[in-house]
């Protein structure tokens, strides 16, 4: 029997899948450096285009992560209200993300009524089920902010260092992790003031040390997750699962309901992965069906969910948002991979704000345009382990791969094109054993390149895309159609006949990693709606674009960059 999500295609039903990818929610505060990126919306984006180019059904949901006290403390540096400083930093990565191409199918807010709403739902079921548990602890009470403070907002002075604005949770001098009664002299964070008093609160524990059964044989049943996934949910659960405080003292967050839980608010680590849910729900309500969402997340079928994130996410995506999924009783979505990456480091050391180390995504986009980053980032994207952004690696990238290797291919095959054959796709030749060669290796790095983005190895993906633009340089190479004109017309004809045919094979499928200059190559090939988004298993064809097709030339794909701006960067943001 055939189902509604079947398709005939000849005696045989293909089963469609429905991709829902997301995306690591970005902190709301502060612009993300590009080790950011390259983590979670970077790869996620290269997946949901590679998948939306096959003909999948894509969703593509990502959000700002507007709560917790790194939003407070921001929004009182900045001097707004906090509403109006998360509105005003959502529009700002909003606007970023859009400049590198990032292709969401939404991106929403956890400040959004939505999100309120389901998170307090997710409580309600924990609670109902028996996974809620109050407890008094002990906390800093500040009488003039007339509020509680958590950690990282009492400051003193360090006891090991003597350093006098260490945090009540660390020194971020000598990096000791800190008890707020460990400071000398502490105050608040906030006011300035010293009249502090440990007082005994009353906070909600989700217990997880009683989901730890059902979490372990949820995890033991994941096929597909790598290594680096795998191990950081082993080690959390085989040091046992400890119950989590997930209430906490602050009035900028998502209000617990519950009686004598006024003036609380949920701990940001348990509202945040809600966020994936409710910003569904945004583009729903945007949709003819409002109701949509539910076929995503509650009690569907045939979804194929797929999270990215940098590897400190994984244990709250493998362990804890799991457990509050199985803990409500309710058939939401679980992930059925979850790609964890490594460290992007800056000359082997931390991407930093406060000492002005590394490159954040709004001066990158000053420096060269998008493509240029998403195709070195890929590039270099911390798989296996972590990786190093110099920025002589990235003239490297942009130099050599994007700019000698495939930017002068297609500039020189169209301008010869264009001057020798009058701007048409020539007519003439006999395809030969060369180009039986190419055809063939062309066809299987398509599939390896196909291979590597559905197994999520975006590493070896780049390393094959560029290997494909080889393919083409060493063809005419051999060829060397600029000679052969003079004394072969026909067979110069043939060899720009297919070199064309390759560049348009080069814009399918370099399109996912570089989408912009894709567009600039479809543009110079004219190429219908239809004719640029072939599937790139389908892709290897050198008869696509037939004899007396016209063409124009673009201006040169890439620019290079020289040693003296390099120097230049590498002073303005701190190399080694
Ligand atoms: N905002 C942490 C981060 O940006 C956090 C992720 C939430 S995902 C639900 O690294
Ligand atoms: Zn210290």
């Amino acid at each position: 029997m055939a189902d509604a999500n079947a398709v005939p295609f000849g005696t045989f039903y293909v089963k469609f899948m429905q991709y829902l990818i997301t995306s690591a929610l970005p902190y709301i505060n502060g612009i993300k450096h590009l080790g950011n990126l390259v983590g979670s919306m970077l790869p996620a984006d290269v997946y949901s285009r590679f998948l939306r180019q096959e003909g999948e059904s894509v969703l593509f949901i990502c959000a700002t992560d507007e709560h917790g006290t790194p939003a407070e403390l921001a929004a009182l540096e900045a001097g707004l209200d906090v509403t109006t400083y998360c509105q005003k930093q959502h529009e700002r990565q909003a606007e970023i993300y859009r400049g590198f191409g990032l292709s969401f199918d939404y991106f929403g807010r956890t400040s959004s009524p939505d999100h309120h709403e389901l998170t307090q739902h997710f409580y309600q079921r924990l609670d109902e089920n028996g996974f809620m548990e109050e407890r008094e602890i002990r906390q800093v009470y500040s009488h003039e902010d007339n509020r509680f403070l958590p950690d990282r907002y009492i400051v003193g002075t360090c006891p090991y260092c003597g350093y006098d604005r260490a945090r009540g949770d660390q020194c971020e001098n000598c990096t000791s992790v800190l008890d707020p009664t460990d400071l000398i002299e502490p105050r608040s964070a906030v006011s300035g003031s010293t009249n502090l008093e440990v007082r005994t609160t009353k906070h909600l524990f989700l217990k997880l040390t009683t989901l730890s059964d059902e979490v372990r044989s949820w995890v033991d049943n994941q096929q597909e997750w790598t290594t680096l996934t795998r191990s950081i949910a082993l080690k959390w659960l085989n040091e046992g699962l400890q119950d989590r405080c997930i209430t906490r003292d602050l009035s900028w967050g998502v209000p617990v309901p519950r009686p004598g839980f006024e003036g609380k608010v949920f701990y940001v680590w348990f509202d945040a992965p809600i966020g994936y849910i409710s910003a569904t729900k945004g583009w729903a309500n945007q949709q003819a069906e409002a109701d949509n969402w539910k076929s995503w997340w509650y009690d569907s079928q045939d979804i194929r969910h797929v999270q990215f994130m940098a590897k400190d996410n994984l244990p709250f995506h493998t362990i804890m948002w799991p457990a509050m999924i199985l803990g409500t009783r309710e058939p939401w979505t679980m992930a059925d991979d979850i790609k964890g990456f490594n460290w992007l480091t800056y000359y082997g050391g931390k991407f930093s704000t406060s000492s002005k180390r590394g490159i954040f995504s709004d001066q990158a986009l000053e420096i060269v345009p998008a493509d240029y980053w998403r195709y070195a980032l890929i590039a270099m994207s911390p798989e296996s382990a972590d990786s190093a952004f110099t920025w002589e690696l990235f003239q490297i990238k942009i130099n050599k791969d994007l700019a000698d290797n495939l930017g002068n291919f297609v500039n020189r095959i169209l301008k010869f094109a264009n001057s020798r054959f009058k701007g048409v796709i020539p007519e003439g030749g006999t395809p030969g054993e060369a180009e039986q060669r190419l055809q063939e290796s062309c066809e299987s790095l398509i599939t390896k390149l196909s291979n590597c983005l559905q197994n999520l190895e975006f590493r070896k993906a780049a390393e094959t895309l560029c290997a494909l633009w080889t393919v083409g340089n060493q063809y005419i190479d051999e060829r060397a159609p600029w000679a052969l004109f003079k004394q072969n017309k026909e067979e110069a004809a043939l060899v720009i006949r297919t070199s064309i045919n390759l560049i348009r094979l080069y814009a399918i499928a370099s399109n996912p990693f570089i989408p912009f200059t894709a567009e600039k190559i479809f543009d110079a090939l004219q190429l219908s709606e239809t004719e640029r988004t072939q599937r790139l298993t389908q892709a290897v064809d050198f008869n696509a674009l037939v004899a007396g097709r016209s063409f124009a030339v673009p201006p040169p794909l890439f620019r290079k960059l020289e040693d003296t701006e390099i120097e230049e960067l590498r002073q303005q943001f701190g190399g080694e």
